[in-house]
């Protein structure tokens, strides 16, 4: 089944939404296979938003990714990359639909609550950069039958 990289990021932790953005995650049916709270340094800011290093607001997000401690989430799910896309909602909270965490939770671009894998090669790689193997944890959904039909997982 598939895995996706989630980062609650200051936003959300300064704010109180931890739980919030959590519990949405689990009653979608999505499984917790990892979370840990972690401060994110240069570096791997440098490599994670490296998309975004040239623009002239990088250094701003990286201050902002530096305001508190993050979340780092790995959830697993079939299709759970698109799924946390689409309950994530676009970049910008204030165009991002109501009922998606961004459109729900925020009024900014940059201040925008959580992160999100953007397509399965991307997952793979960013949960590596952010989870040990021995940090993953595999254990038995046992309500997995109420959440798909057997022929989909
Ligand atoms: P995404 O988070 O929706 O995938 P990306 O384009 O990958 O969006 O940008 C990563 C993060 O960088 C965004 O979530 C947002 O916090 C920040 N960001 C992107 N574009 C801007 C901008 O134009 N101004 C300020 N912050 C931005
Ligand atoms: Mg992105």
């Amino acid at each position: 089944m598939e895995r996706t990289l989630v980062i609650l990021k200051p936003s959300a932790v300064r704010r109180g939404l931890i739980g919030k953005v959590l519990t949405r995650f689990e009653d979608k049916g999505l499984q917790i296979i990892g979370m840990k709270m972690v401060f994110l340094s240069d570096s791997v800011l440098e490599v994670h938003y490296v998309h975004l290093k040239e623009k002239p607001f990088f250094k701003r997000i990286k201050d902002s990714m530096q305001v508190s401690p993050v979340v780092a989430l790995c959830l697993k799910g079939v299709g759970v990359v698109e799924v946390v896309r689409a309950m994530t909602g676009p970049t910008n909270g204030r165009v991002a639909p109501a009922g998606t965490i961004r459109g729900d939770y925020s009024v900014s671009v940059q201040e925008n609550i959580i992160h999100a894998s953007d397509s399965a090669e991307t997952a793979k790689v960013e949960v590596e950069r952010f989870f040990k193997e021995d940090e993953l944890f595999d254990y038995p959904q046992l309500m997995l039958p109420n959440i798909y039909a057997n022929d989909e997982y």
